[in-house]
Parts: structure tokens; C-alpha cells; sequence
């Protein structure tokens, strides 16, 4: 062995060399000038994918970038894994089961501030950066705001130094991909992996196995009291794929880390043996289904075996990796909870409670109070929904079955917890019966939240309003338990790609008027304040606009074949279809635009594009009939000459992060139009008003704090509060609106005459019905006529194209607010306390 070892130090100690970042190979390698570059992207398009110059597919061309691109970051990535790693940081493992990341090159070129070297260097190559970059394909594996969230704070934490791993699962197939046929929707797989990726590295080395199923035995070792032994049925591999997070020119690289699954080599011998060979084989597509597909859902559970042990999968995988990696520089877990800190966005990762118990007492013979003395040190649940249709409970029977050790462990915890809720109430045997993690009824369900809850020291809510619903509704007997918990972090968006990257006018705007501070600082936004009622400002801003909205025009006319004018005030709602979001509210207001220009009522009117877009879950019926009424309104409008020059109305297929990069700049009106107190927060609201969009809203989620930050003078409010609503829900008529309100009735006339139908009346009746019913949750019919009033005043302040400039600047100037920069900042002071890579460590909590 000896000789092998010695080749290997030698290897080692050269490689170091050159890879320390003044060697001569270094810079030739991967240096930063325009040559280098240049060499980079020919060598990996000849060389590494083996392509032919004279024939050169754009794809490959593209990939080619990429790959150059990547290797600038190599360095940067060793160097942060590594300090990241080490026994004296603390760190944070961000667990989510989605990450909607979208195009990863422009934001690593952005980010290691190349865009200006690589843009010359393809230049001079004959290609242009936009046109590479748009050929990347989106890395859908998320549903929407969720997911989205996720991407944002990865992208801060890095622009932040913050060592935060992303844990999460690399899909085959992400979000489907929308088709609208006959107006509609129709969901086609999204083969993303199909051309390949270039932003993973796959790390079998780190390769976890998982269990499912089997039983559980009395331990027969003695090594601890509370230890089992869990004699499982299937082993599943996880093998890790390492996607780089590179922060803003800081030469920090996070990493995201996705499992995909994998059957384990050995097959089963004795079904070999009896010939059946090929079922043997065949159990390997059963292991690795269980990351084949993202679930599209995105707000109400539907209980899938599938879904659990895609949970349980990352859970588990991400827990062993962390523990595989504290076990390298560390011999027993004695501070483990002082180094580490788990977040779970929203309960789906919320069985990490369960598997961090069973992973310390089985695997390394931790007693159970030492090891739950980790678990509620180190955990952490950020709840992202009120809806009660979103909140997950696995039957315990499932849980029994899949995972018969981890379902053990939750009715110790849970045992242990009612115990104190019992001394807590004394002699109150329902609080028990409400916040017990599994419930008590005949058929008992376990309660994700609560699992969460009562595992976490921190529990928060996304956006001021929601946290205080949180705590005075949903979890209130928690927070009367542990009010300690409880806190807020308002969400935010990260401004390098949804202001930066996404609106390059604006950009070169605002660097004019205030410099760039504002990247990494987007307070410094409140800089363009003065500038609000400067005339020649006022006329760049607009031209911005102007022109960010042709962009947008082509893209719906590639898409849809309607043609829009620039002109035209571009009003915009674009999120899931969900019926709390009330797209019907804007399809309702589009009709009644149009029933005013057939009936020659329009003076006053702006002339309008509505844009709306956004996936229905495909198991939801309702909101597909949304779609389909929207298409049916919109191809109503534009075929009528009457609304030439006044009124288009388009849904746009296929809504995703790439496209929401075009549609932000573009906007002037941003709908954010909720039920109040069922949107937790929203950020797609926060793009708009960054983007200087206008915002009409009810006070719902984050709407209430960007209204606070622009003034009420800049916002077009309307519709019922959290209060109103509650308190009109008993009484809720519909028909006592529709009896005082002309306008509501001429639009219901319209639509139960059939104007709307297009061939299809029932699906019109379904939503219309519904909407119409005193029963409907989300009292869309309530908050129309004030609708109907804001959307009067949105006029009036267009036909003043002065002030509206105006108060779309100092929307963008009121928005640093809204920057994840500063949600990181806040989760890190109250939750994660970290500290920034690079800097002395501080003394842990
Ligand atoms: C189990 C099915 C399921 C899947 C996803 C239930 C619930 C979800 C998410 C919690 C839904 C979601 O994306 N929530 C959104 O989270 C955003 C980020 O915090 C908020 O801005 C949105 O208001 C909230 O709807």
C-alpha cells in the first residue's frame, strides 16, 4: 500500500498547486478575461461534449457556457464547502420538498459579475448572451410561491455568506408544462433532464440508504434503553446530485443538494432463483418512482403513499448527510444542536422531527432525552398556508405500514406531549383531544403541523398579518403554550434576479440615477425618491416601460396569436389558479370593461391589456373551469372590432419563473386580489412593486406591508378585511349585492344569457354558480362592486400619465423592504444565528 499512498500525496500536494489560484494553469484555465473565456467555451464544445464546429447546434452552444461558466466557480465551491463543513461553523440545512430555480446560467454569470467579459467573448465568437441563455430550460421542481421562496433565500444566503445547505429532491419530471386547447388546460410532462444538466454534479460517494416498511423488534444489542431495531422490507439508495449556489461577487458557492432514488444493486436471490429474473430487475423502477415526479398540488393534500415516501426520502437522506458530515471532525453528538439548525418550509419535510429521534438513538445510541434535547434545539417550521384543505395529516394506518419505527417514535412524542398539555389544563380532556399530534378519532390521522410545532423552537409565518392569524387562530393553543416560539419573517424576492437580471433597462436606469449599491442593498432603492417628480426621469422610466412591454406584447403574440399595444395600461394577475386568488374577480371585471364598450359606456375608461396566467392543480375542477371561463371571455373581447385599441384580454399559457422574468418588468398594474386572510403572503406582488407596478389589493398577506411601505396614496385598495369577512360570513347574500348593484347584475346577466358560453355551458355555469352561491368561502361577489370602484380610480390615474410615472417610481423606490437579503438577515438574527462565512465565529445560543 505504502508506494500507492506516497503517488497519492504527490498527486495531491501537485494538484494543490494547481489549483491555488496564481498558478499560470489556473488562469489559463479558468481566468476571467475575454481569451480565457473564449478558450473555455471552444474547448468544452470540441472537447468535453465532442461536438463539430462547422455544424454547431445552439443547444450545445448553450451547454458549452454553461460549462465554462461552471468551472469559474469550482474553486469558490471547494472553498466554501469546506468551511462550511468544518466543526466550528454553524450551519443551516434548509429542507423543502420543492426549489423553483429557473435558469441557473444568467445567474451565475450575473452573480460572478462576468456578464460583461462573457458577453464580448461570445461577441467575438458571433453569439449573443441573451440568445444562449433563453435556450436553457427552466428547473421546474416546484408548484409556486413555495418553491420559489425557497430559490430567493438560497440565492440571499449565498449573497450573504451564510452557510445554508438547500436540501431537496431532483425530480425527472418537473411542473408540467400548460397547454391550452380550445381554451382548456391540458398538462404535458416536463422532461427537463432530457438534454441534460450541466449544473449538477452527481456525488455517489455520499450515497444514503433509506427504508421503508417491515417491523420493529426490542433491541437485542444493550448499547442504549430506548433503542430498536427496525428490520425493514425495502432499501432505497439516495444518491446526492450538487447543484452550485453562487452568492453576489463575494466568492461564496452554496450547494444545493437534491436525492434522486435508486434501486440498491442487490437483487432479490431467491426470486432470481425461481426464475423470475426480470421481476427482480423491474423492482428497481418501484425504488426509483419514488423521485419521478413532482406533485402538482399546491394547496390541498391528497394523502398519496407516494408523496409520504418522497417526504420521508428527503427527510432521511438529509439527515444521515448532515450526520455523516458532523461525524468527520466529531466523535459524539456534544454539540450538535449548537452547530446546526433545520428549517422546514412548511410541514412537508416535517417527519425530520421523527427521523433526527430514530437516527441518535438507533443508529448512534443516544438516550431519548439527550437526543430530543437536539431535536428541540435544532428544528424549525415556517407554516406557509391557512387554508385547512392544506394542512397535511397522514392516516396513522399508512404511517404504521411505511414507517413503523418513526410512527413509533411520533406516539412517544406524542405521549410526552399531551402530558404537559394535560398539566397545562388541567382536567380539560378536549385541549388534548385538539393538539394531540395524532388525532382521536376512529380513524386517526397524525397532524403534521403539530408534529412540527412541538418539535421546533422556532414556528413562523411568512408576512406580518398571517403570523398574527397564526397565533390567534389556527395555532393558538400552541401559542398559548409556547408563546416564545412564535414570530414572524416576511417573505421577500431576491432583487438580483427579479430587478437586476430580469429588467436590464431599469437597471442601467436606476445605476445612472443612484449606482449599484443598490444589488447588494436594495433600501438604497429609496434613493430614487427625489427623482419621483423629475421630469426627464420620469419621461427614461417611462421609456423603460414602454419598451419592457413590447417584449411582453411578443411573447403573448408568439404564444397566442393576439396582438397588444404598448399603449394600453398592461394589467397583470399571474400565480396558481386557486379560487381564494379570485382570477374570476378579474375575468368579472374584464366582462364588465367589455359589456362598457358594446354599451357605449366606456368614457373614462383606460384602455386595457388584462394578462392573466397560471397552472391549475389538475386534479382541481374548479379552477380549471376558471381557465376555461377566462378563455372564453377573452376570445369574446378580442374578436369583437368594437374593443379594437381599448381592450384585449389574453391567458397566457405555460406560466413559469422565465416567463414571470418577462411579464414583471412589463407590468403597470399588479392584481393581488385575494380573500383576505387566505393569501399567507405572496411575492409575486413584491416582483410587481420592485418592477414599478401599481398594486390593486385587499389588505391580505404582504399586500398590507407594501401598502404601508408605498402609502396609501400610491396603492389602489379596496375590499373586505380579515374582520369584515368573518363577519359577514353568516349572513353572506350574494343576491342583496346583485339587487343594489347594476353593474354586478348587467355582468351575471351577461353570463347566464350564455354571452360567455363559447359552446361550453355547464363548465361557465359551475364557476359562475358557485360564486354566486351565498355559501361561497371566498365572497367574490362581496368585494366586487369595490373592485369594480378601484379599477375606476386605476382609470383616472392612467389618464394622468404624469402621475402615474410618479407613483410607479416610488412604488420601486419604497420596495427594499421586499428584498430576501432582508428576510435572511431577520431569520438569521432571531432563528439560525449564523455567522457569515469568512468572519470569526460568535459565541453559539
Ligand atoms: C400538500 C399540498 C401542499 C403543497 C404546497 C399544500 C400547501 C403548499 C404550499 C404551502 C402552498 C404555497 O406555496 N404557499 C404559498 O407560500 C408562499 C411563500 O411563503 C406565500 O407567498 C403564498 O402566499 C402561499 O400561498
Amino acid at each position: 500500500m505504502a508506494p500507492i499512498n506516497n503517488t497519492a500525496a504527490v498527486a495531491q500536494k501537485q494538484a494543490r498547486e494547481l489549483l491555488s489560484d496564481n498558478g499560470d494553469w489556473h488562469a489559463e484555465s479558468v481566468g476571467d478575461d475575454i481569451d480565457a473565456l473564449k478558450r473555455s467555451i471552444i474547448q468544452h464544445f470540441s472537447h468535453t461534449l465532442g461536438r463539430d464546429i462547422d455544424n454547431a447546434s445552439p443547444h450545445y452552444l448553450y451547454s458549452a457556457l454553461a460549462l465554462a461558466v461552471r468551472d469559474r466557480l469550482m474553486d469558490q465551491w471547494r472553498t466554501t464547502r469546506a468551511e462550511t463543513e468544518s466543526r466550528d461553523t454553524r450551519r443551516t440545512c434548509y429542507m423543502s420538498l420543492e426549489f423553483l430555480m429557473g435558469r441557473s446560467l444568467s445567474n451565475a454569470v450575473q452573480n460572478l459579475e462576468l456578464v460583461e467579459p462573457v458577453r464580448q467573448a461570445l461577441n467575438q465568437l458571433g453569439m449573443e448572451l441573451e440568445d444562449l441563455e433563453s435556450l436553457e430550460h427552466d428547473a421546474g421542481l416546484g408548484n409556486g410561491g413555495l418553491g420559489r421562496l425557497a430559490a430567493c433565500f438560497l440565492d440571499s444566503c449565498a449573497s450573504l455568506a451564510l452557510p445554508v445547505t438547500g436540501y431537496g429532491l431532483r425530480y425527472r419530471y418537473g411542473m408540467f408544462r400548460q397547454e391550452i386547447e380550445n381554451g382548456y388546460q391540458i398538462e404535458k410532462p416536463d422532461n427537463w433532464l432530457r438534454d441534460g444538466h450541466v449544473w449538477e454534479i452527481e456525488r455517489p460517494e455520499h450515497t444514503c440508504v433509506v427504508r421503508f416498511g417491515g417491523h420493529v423488534e426490542p433491541d437485542s444489542s444493550g448499547a442504549s434503553p430506548d433503542k430498536r431495531e427496525w428490520h425493514t422490507h425495502d432499501e432505497i439508495l439516495a444518491v446526492p446530485f450538487d447543484v452550485p449556489v453562487p452568492g453576489h461577487g463575494n466568492d461564496i458557492v452554496n450547494t444545493l443538494r437534491l436525492w434522486s432514488a435508486s434501486a440498491t444493486d442487490e437483487f432479490d436471490l431467491s426470486e432470481f432463483n425461481a426464475g423470475g429474473y426480470a421481476e427482480a430487475v423491474s423492482a428497481k423502477t418501484d425504488a426509483e418512482n419514488i423521485t419521478m415526479v413532482l406533485y402538482p398540488n399546491d394547496s390541498s393534500e391528497n394523502g398519496k403513499v407516494l408523496r409520504l415516501r418522497q417526504q420521508y426520502f428527503l427527510v432521511s437522506a438529509s439527515l444521515q448527510d448532515t450526520i455523516r458530515i458532523w461525524l468527520q471532525t466529531n466523535d459524539n453528538f456534544d454539540g450538535f444542536a449548537d452547530k446546526h439548525c433545520f428549517q422546514m418550509n412548511d410541514t412537508h419535510p416535517s417527519l425530520a422531527v421523527a427521523e433526527l429521534m430514530r437516527l441518535l438513538i438507533d443508529e448512534h445510541a443516544v438516550a431519548w432525552d439527550d437526543a430530543w434535547a437536539i431535536v428541540a434545539r435544532s428544528m424549525a417550521y415556517t407554516n406557509h398556508t391557512l387554508l385547512p384543505e392544506a394542512l397535511e395529516c397522514w392516516s396513522l394506518g399508512m404511517l404504521e405500514s411505511l414507517l413503523p419505527r418513526p410512527i413509533e417514535i411520533i406516539q412517544e412524542i406524542n405521549r410526552r406531549f399531551l402530558l404537559q398539555v394535560a398539566k397545562q389544563w388541567p382536567g380539560d380532556a378536549s385541549k388534548q383531544a385538539q393538539m394531540s399530534i395524532v388525532s382521536f378519532d376512529e380513524h386517526p390521522v397524525v397532524r403534521m403541523a403539530h408534529l412540527a410545532i412541538v418539535g421546533s423552537f422556532s414556528v413562523n409565518g411568512v408576512a406580518q398579518l398571517h403570523s398574527d392569524l397564526l397565533q390567534k387562530g389556527l395555532f393558538k393553543d400552541f401559542f398559548t403554550l409556547w408563546p416564545e416560539r412564535f414570530n414572524n419573517k416576511t417573505n421577500g424576492v431576491t432583487q438580483r434576479r427579479w430587478l437586476a437580471h430580469c429588467n436590464p433597462g431599469l437597471r442601467a436606469l436606476v445605476n445612472e440615477q443612484i449606482g449599484t449599491e443598490w444589488v447588494s442593498d436594495l433600501d438604497q432603492l429609496e434613493r430614487l425618491v427625489p427623482s419621483a417628480d423629475n421630469l426627464d426621469f420620469q419621461k427614461r422610466w417611462k421609456e423603460v416601460k414602454t419598451r419592457n412591454k413590447q417584449n411582453l406584447a411578443e411573447l403573448v403574440l408568439q404564444r397566442t396569436g393576439v396582438s397588444v399595444s404598448t399603449d394600453m395600461l398592461f394589467d397583470v394577475q399571474v400565480k396558481r389558479m386557486h379560487e381564494y386568488k379570485r382570477q374570476l374577480l378579474c375575468a368579472l371585471h374584464a366582462a364588465h370593461c367589455y359589456l362598457q364598450i358594446v354599451n357605449g359606456n366606456d368614457e373614462g375608461a383606460a384602455p386595457r391589456f388584462i394578462l392573466i396566467a397560471g397552472k391549475a392543480a389538475p386534479g382541481y375542477y374548479m379552477a380549471k373551469a376558471i381557465v376555461k371561463l377566462i378563455n372564453n371571455v377573452a376570445s369574446v373581447i378580442n374578436n369583437d372590432p368594437r374593443t379594437k385599441d381599448k381592450l384585449r384580454l389574453v391567458f397566457l399559457p405555460d406560466y413559469n419563473v422565465s416567463a414571470m422574468e418577462i411579464i414583471a418588468p412589463a407590468a403597470d398594474l399588479s392584481e393581488q386580489i385575494s380573500t383576505a386572510g387566505k393569501e399567507a403572503s405572496g411575492t409575486g406582488n413584491m416582483k410587481f412593486m420592485m418592477n414599478g407596478a401599481l398594486t390593486i389589493g385587499t389588505l391580505d398577506g404582504a399586500n398590507v406591508e407594501i401598502l404601508e411601505a408605498v402609502g396609501a396614496e400610491n396603492f389602489f385598495r379596496f375590499g373586505l378585511t380579515v374582520d369584515e369577512v368573518e363577519a359577514l360570513r353568516p349572513n353572506y347574500s350574494p343576491s342583496a349585492v346583485i339587487a343594489v348593484e347594476s353593474r354586478v347584475k348587467a355582468i351575471l346577466d351577461a353570463f347566464a344569457e350564455g354571452m360567455f358560453d363559447c359552446g361550453d355551458p355547464d363548465t361557465i355555469r359551475t364557476a359562475i354558480d358557485a360564486a354566486s352561491s351565498g355559501d361561497d368561502p371566498w365572497m367574490t361577489i362581496a368585494d366586487l362592486p369595490a373592485y369594480l370602484d378601484a379599477q375606476d380610480s386605476v382609470s383616472e390615474a392612467w389618464a394622468d400619465q404624469q402621475l402615474w410615472t410618479r407613483m410607479s417610481i416610488l412604488n420601486s423606490a419604497n420596495s427594499g423592504r421586499f428584498s430576501t437579503d432582508r428576510t435572511m438577515r431577520d431569520y438569521n438574527e432571531d432563528i439560525w444565528n449564523l455567522s457569515p462565512l469568512g468572519t470569526p465565529p460568535q459565541t453559539t445560543r
